[in-house]
């Protein structure tokens, strides 16, 4: 950010006036035309907030022209993204026929969207909060590279999100500040639109300050710009204090709808409020009623002068929030009207606006258009020259390398869960690249998760060195919590929000920082729908993580029913950027692990979630590893059953003693019958729905590895599936050859029990497989 003279100074206020002028009319241009000029065909509303993006055109302007550097990120607002598409038009990394095409197949995305986008997004944002949240968890992230030796220091930007002022009725946004406070997180800028306006309504009068003090508690710096450089001025001529207080009383509707409604409106209004006192009427009358709407406008937001003082008084690392005051809708005949945010600009007065910038019919796409050609000229020259023009895009971080095999203790019996411990563990104490990028985090279930062994090896991250108490007193425990720079853990309170949040965030460090780390994140499996969004909206930003829910389904037992997950084979087969595996022995929680690390780094991969259980099962002593190959494709024969067996037991995870138990008994009665060990629900299913789509698009139709396996079997066989979770996550298995079908899981809420119990109550038990069996088979 270039130190200003005088001189300087007023040029650069000029062009970002000129700029914020140019980010509304290309802004407004994009969503009016596509609702109105582009050929429609649905007769859908395409839809596009014109009152949103005007909002913050200043605000955007004087961020991106002026205050940010080539290492800082931004989170849009998602409702501003076609300002962001603008401002990418003018610098040349966005083209016209993006642009055209705003909201259309291929065109440029409603929200800005890092994946789906053509210009640079460093987040995506769309669900409100999230986009925020994002931002503190990625300095963090930042910070943690820093401690590493995977960033330097003076590399570090900041971690910037402009939101709506409604995104802070978002609970996630004060999960993170409290998260964001623990770990004393540092360059990081939320610049809110405080426009006092959310979707359906004007917002609350009660909040005014209300913010300042919730952030100041978490140890924010607040910024408040309330008024605008020529308030400020008029406030301090003779009657002009009467017109500030005016302001600063005035409840949000009335000045909404004063602002609607126009400058004879202020001034029949102020008139009757103020107008006693004569000053204030001398003052009032020496504006036309234009200038007067103008001046009862000018807030801090919308005056470029008031936002780069305030971004340049902000020089330091200290997380900062800046209330910019705005007028929803700003400059545009919607402005202030309580149901503009989906409003929008009917033709004709898109064309009077157009028309107030001298834009020629015909140049309403030109970047510069209206302008002179010298002013054009330099504008253009003041963007070319601006820190963003030089970003370079995201690079690819180099890989970390994956040994071939991960080492885990065996043992007779064991838990899938213990087994994901020990695999940590022994990565832990190697000496293995992969070992040293590996972040592991959980919402307060460390412990519970079997994450704590790593942890005690590697280490809880913290920028200042923290002691463990306990350890220091010689208190006997299992954990050794000391904090300190090269820690490796992320200890996060239990908010699931804050926990996928950070998933992304460190799951971003590739893209984001050049560098990658490895993420292993632990949580309940039936909380994971507690972070269901945040862990969707890191999905949707393709963030690269491995995700462990732990214990899951019935099995856990006593714990009862709030705490048994039973759709999360659901969400793990229906999440786009998720691959679920859900194995039964810790030989293949290894072999996953494994091929997890490697695939997380893939250009095409994707996260992957494993479900896990803390039930204690008897081990598989395999005659070879030639299971592996078809277990990394979803599933593989345990019991290969005889060429055209008439009945196959289809399982996954920790369910497989009763199975077994069942299989061994049936066995004499269906000779040749089959036991299938699906290890991923979601790979067999996606592959078999991907490869029948194939047909249509590219005219082949490769046979699919579920239809490999099933094809051994008779053509009228007949299944029994056995999930510990929703019986959909297997029984979509009879429609890829036409076989009947008995599932077997849980449909309703669980309860306390032990196992067995519980397994009879709900079905799942060896007796309930054979019954299943029987009506099929026999
Ligand atoms: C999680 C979520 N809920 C609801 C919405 C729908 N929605 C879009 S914008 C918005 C509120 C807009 O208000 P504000 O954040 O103040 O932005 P403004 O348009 O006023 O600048 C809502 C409720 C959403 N995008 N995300
Ligand atoms: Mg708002």
């Amino acid at each position: 950010m270039p130190t200003l003279t005088a001189d300087s100074r007023t040029d650069v206020v000029s062009a970002l006036e000129a700029l914020d002028t140019r980010l509304r009319w290309l802004s407004s241009w994009t969503v009016h035309n596509a609702n109105h000029i582009r050929e429609k065909r649905d007769g859908l509303k395409v839809g596009g907030h014109q009152a949103s993006c005007a909002s913050m055109t200043a605000i955007m302007s004087a961020l991106y022209f002026h205050a940010l550097r080539p290492q800082d990120k931004v989170a849009v607002k998602p409702h501003a993204g076609p300002v962001l598409q603008a401002i990418h038009y003018l610098l040349g990394n966005q083209s016209l026929d993006q642009l055209q095409r705003f909201r259309a197949l291929g065109g440029a995305q409603s929200y800005p969207s890092r994946t789906k986008d053509k210009i640079p997004v460093d987040f995506s944002t769309g669900s409100v909060g999230l986009g925020v949240a994002i931002t503190a968890f990625s300095s963090l992230v930042q910070d943690y590279l820093i401690a590493h030796g995977q960033m330097a220091e003076q590399e570090a930007g900041r971690m910037i999100a402009l939101m709506g002022d409604a995104e802070l009725d978002e609970g996630n946004i004060y999960e993170c500040l409290i998260e964001g406070y623990k770990h004393d997180i540092r360059n990081c800028w939320w610049v809110v639109d405080y426009n006092r306006q959310s979707l359906d309504s004007t917002t609350a009068d009660r909040m005014f300050r209300r913010f300042d003090d919730i952030f100041e508690t978490c140890g924010w710096r607040v910024i408040t710009l309330k008024h605008g450089k020529l308030q400020r001025n008029v406030f301090a001529r003779p009657g002009g204090q009467a017109i500030a207080d005016w302001i600063d009383n005035c409840p949000n509707a009335e000045f909404a709808a004063l602002t609607y409604q126009g400058g004879a409106a202020w001034r029949q209004r102020l008139m009757a409020d103020i107008g006693g006192a004569a000053k204030v009427r001398a003052l009032l009358d020496s504006f036309d009623d234009d200038r007067l709407a103008a001046l009862m406008t000018n807030l801090g937001g919308h005056c470029v002068e008031s936002l780069i003082d305030a971004f340049d008084s902000a020089q330091d690392d200290l997380p900062t929030l800046f209330i910019a005051y705005t007028v929803k809708g700003h400059g545009l005949p919607l402005a202030g009207h309580k149901d503009n945010h989906s409003g929008m600009m009917n033709p004709g007065q898109i064309d009077q606006l157009r028309q107030s910038l001298s834009i020629p019919v015909g140049d309403e796409w030109e970047p510069y258009g209206g302008l002179g050609d010298n002013q054009a000229a330099r504008l253009k020259e003041f963007v070319a020259t601006s820190a963003l023009a030089v970003k370079a895009p995201e690079a690819d971080a180099p890989t970390i390398p994956v040994p071939a095999r991960l080492a885990f203790p065996a043992s007779d019996a064991q838990s899938t869960q213990a087994a994901f411990g020990n695999v940590l563990l022994e990565l832990a104490k190697s000496d293995e690249p992969l070992a040293d990028r590996i972040v592991t985090t959980a919402p307060d279930v460390t412990q519970t998760t079997n994450l704590g062994a790593f942890v005690n090896q590697r280490g809880l991250f913290r920028r200042a060195e923290m002691v463990d108490v306990f350890r220091a007193a010689k208190i006997p425990s299992a954990q050794k919590w000391d904090g300190h720079a090269a820690g490796q853990h992320i200890e996060l309170g239990i908010a699931e929000n804050n926990f996928f949040l950070a998933m992304t965030s460190l799951g971003l460090a590739g893209p984001h920082f050049g560098t990658r780390l490895i993420p292993v994140g632990t949580v309940y499996d039936p909380f994971i729908a507690r972070g269901l969004d945040a862990l969707n909206y890191g999905c949707y930003s393709d963030a690269r993580f491995l995700l462990v829910g732990t214990p899951s389904g019935l099995t856990l037992g006593p714990e009862g029913g709030a705490h048994q997950s039973i759709n999360t084979p659901l969400i793990g087969m229906g999440q786009p950027n998720l691959t679920y595996f859900e194995p039964a022995w810790a030989d293949e929680v290894a072999l996953v692990m494994r091929w997890a690390f490697d695939y997380m780094q893939q250009p095409d991969g994707s996260s992957v979630y494993i479900r896990l259980s803390t039930r204690v099962i008897p081990q598989m002593a395999r005659a070879n590893d030639a299971w592996e190959a078809d277990a990394l494709k979803g599933g593989y024969w345990l019991k290969q059953p005889e060429p055209n067996a008439d009945a196959a037991i289809v399982f996954t995870g920790a369910i497989a003693p009763e199975v077994l138990r069942a299989w061994e008994q049936l066995v004499d009665d269906v000779p040749g019958i089959g036991l299938l060990n699906v290890t991923s629900p979601d790979l067999l299913h996606r592959e078999w729905s991907a490869r029948h789509a194939s047909r249509w698009t590219d005219g082949k139709r490769p046979q699919s590895h579920v239809e490999d396996l099933l094809s051994v079997l008779s053509p009228t066989a007949g299944l029994v599936t056995v999930i510990d979770g929703s019986p959909g996550a297997l029984s979509w298995l009879g429609g890829v050859k036409g076989m009947r079908v008995s599932p077997l899981g849980i449909d309703s809420f669980g309860q306390t029990g032990d196992l067995p119990d519980l397994y009879h109550r709900y079905r799942l038990d060896a007796d309930a497989i054979m019954d299943a069996a029987a009506e099929l088979f026999l």
